[in-house]
């Protein structure tokens, strides 16, 4: 049985490639940040966070623990974007969800000189579309995947001592509780809650092109990983722990197993893929 659940596949991860062909291929997520190989650019830009003080009306949020993370859609009026930062586009929010492991040396996805941080956070971004009717028009034409477009902000976090907690994240802790289950969407009324207070202080941030963390693998997200984490209690990070997944046999069949443990989702990071002769860059103000 595979513990490894960080999948929207039913595979292990070293099996992705036979069912999806994309993940064997270049320009795969995640990747290692190798401090000593990487300079400050002097082309990057910083990121402006537009509308990230915004809430949904009636702070209508979609939650879903899908079995291998939980993804949580807010129902904005004004999406919160991404500009600046060399992405040409501007990109809209699509969705957030987490990456985590058992215990507090893994869980992130990303790595800086080999440190795994214990949860990572993925604000996925969609290139947004200026003119909506020309775009209908071409999606006859196309298959969706094909102008799949993506910027994803990822988000490290370390664990401190219970007094220096981090009450930002609160909102989504504490719905998680709602969600332990997979496979049951939930509508969440969360305290008032914003992105921006997600975002660590200082904004400096690794750049590259790379790829999906799961399958479909799709090499078409680029990534914006912050420099510096943020922190969370030792109480919230165990929020995450306690969300039940499904458990696969070998043959990628979900196992029904009695012992509630044994379904927790307590790995959902993918291992660091090669660079090959990708550049990375820093933004460093
Ligand atoms: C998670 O990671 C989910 C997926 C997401 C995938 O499994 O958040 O999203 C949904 C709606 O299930 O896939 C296309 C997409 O966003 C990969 O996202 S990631 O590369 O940022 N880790
Ligand atoms: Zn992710």
């Amino acid at each position: 049985i595979s513990r490894h659940t960080g999948v929207n596949s039913t595979q292990p991860v070293d099996k992705w490639r036979d069912e999806y062909p994309k993940c064997g291929r270049h320009n795969q997520s995640p990747i290692n940040f190798d401090t000593s190989r990487i300079q400050p650019s002097d082309t990057l830009q910083h990121i402006f966070f537009v509308d990230y003080d915004e809430h949904p009306p009636h702070h209508a949020w979609k939650i879903f623990n899908n079995g291998h993370t939980v993804v949580m859609k807010g129902n904005y009026t004004c999406p919160p974007q991404l500009q600046g930062g060399a992405l040409v586009d501007k990109y809209e929010v699509v969705q957030l969800h987490f990456h985590w492991g058992e215990e507090d040396f893994e869980g992130s996805e990303h790595r800086v000189d080999g440190h795994q941080y214990p949860l990572e956070l993925h604000i996925v971004h969609k290139k947004r579309v200026h003119d909506e009717k020309a775009n209908d028009d071409k999606k006859e034409l196309k298959n969706e995947n094909e102008d799949l477009n993506l910027a994803v902000i990822g988000i490290f976090f370390d664990v401190v001592s219970d007094e220096n907690a981090n009450p930002n994240l609160d909102p989504v802790t504490q719905a998680l509780e709602r969600v332990i289950k997979p496979d049951e969407p939930v509508d969440a009324y969360l305290p008032t809650f914003t992105l921006q207070s997600l975002l660590p202080k200082y904004r400096d941030y690794y750049r590259y092109t790379g790829s999906l963390t799961t399958p479909p693998c799709d090499p078409v997200v680029k990534w914006s990983v912050f420099r510096q984490p943020v922190p969370i209690s030792r109480q919230q990070m165990e929020a995450f722990r306690r969300l039940e997944g499904h458990v696969h046999d070998e043959d990628g069949q979900i196992q029904t197993v009695a012992n509630a443990t044994e379904t927790r989702i307590l790995k959902n990071f993918r291992p660091v893929q090669p660079i090959g002769n990708r550049i990375v860059s820093l933004y460093s103000s």
